[in-house]
């Protein structure tokens, strides 16, 4: 009795166990384990009330229906993979996927670049930070006043230098007409191109008017008192040597920073290009910026 008993308990087990395993040896040595065990086989061991057989046959089918079943319908592993080549696997399917993917890439690409130029907007927006420009009190090369006031509304691109320049500013000068030429092209007109002399004792406004009348029409030249123009290139952190006495036709070198600061239209500094940048690759960040503003923007 006792033996049918564990006999019956270990097919019982068993079942449960081919429900992942072959009915080969594997059940075979499930069944002797299961046998050999009292504490398994006494918590595995079905009631024996005659009652509950129904439950059991149906428990023992459902398990073998579990088991034994194809899982997908497919008699044959080459029926399933000719299933599969028209599946997800197909040309059409690949295509979308790198599509896709492309897609994926190229907008995270100019995220990352939107927010990197963000960045740098950003970087000297914030309070604590070393601010670069200011207020300036200045003269244009048509002799008007023209403050950092009159500056504000588009984004400017101020560089400094002097008319007396031998060759890094008509050098300068000339890729800076390159850049007001392409950023027109580009984002219309939204930026003005500012020449500050470090030099005022000699660019008067009309030497100026006559220096700057050679690169672009669109530049604006200014000029000022010593002190005024001393301030202006303290506040953009130029370089400034020229002496303070000087006589009428003495000659002397001007040292200056060589870089054009972009001006957001609200007065505040965005990036500094080097002379590393070409007209093409600086025009297409300035037009990037500008692309980036979302505050207001004199297009006239
Ligand atoms: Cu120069």
């Amino acid at each position: 009795m006792a033996q049918a008993s564990v006999s019956r308990s270990g097919a019982w087990v068993s079942a449960l166990r081919n429900a992942t395993h072959s009915k080969t040896a594997a059940a075979g040595a499930t069944r002797r384990a299961v046998t050999a065990s009292p504490c398994l086989n006494a918590s595995s061991t079905p009631p024996r009330n005659p009652a509950s057989a129904p439950l059991r046959q149906q428990q023992q089918q459902r398990v073998r229906a579990f088991s034994s079943s194809p899982r997908s319908g497919y008699k044959t592993v080459q029926e399933a993979k000719s299933r599969h080549k028209s599946g997800p696997f197909s040309l059409k399917a690949a295509g979308l996927f790198f599509a896709v993917g492309a897609g994926l890439i190229a907008y995270f690409r100019h995220e990352k670049a939107r927010i990197e130029r963000q960045r740098i907007a950003d970087q000297t927006k914030g309070m604590g930070r070393p601010k670069v420009g200011g207020a300036f009190d200045l003269v244009d090369q048509n002799g008007n006043r023209f403050t950092d006031e009159d500056m504000k509304g588009k984004y400017a691109l101020v560089y400094f230098g002097f008319t007396h320049c031998p060759d890094i500013c008509p050098e300068e000068l000339d890729k800076m007409a390159e850049m007001i030429d392409q950023v027109k092209e580009i984002s219309g007109n939204t930026m003005r191109p500012i020449f500050i002399t470090c030099d005022p004792a000699r660019d008067t406004p009309a030497v100026m008017k006559t220096y700057l009348a050679e690169f672009h029409p669109d530049m604006i030249g200014l000029t000022g008192t010593y002190e005024a123009v001393k301030s202006v290139c303290k506040a953009y952190r130029v370089y400034f040597s020229t002496p303070s006495d000087v006589k009428p036709g003495q000659d002397y070198l001007v040292d200056h920073s060589i870089y054009f600061y972009l001006m957001d239209p609200e007065g505040d500094f965005v990036e500094a290009l080097g002379r590393n940048h070409t007209p093409a690759r600086a025009a297409k960040i300035i037009s990037d910026h500008i692309g980036d503003w979302r505050g207001k923007l004199d297009r006239n």
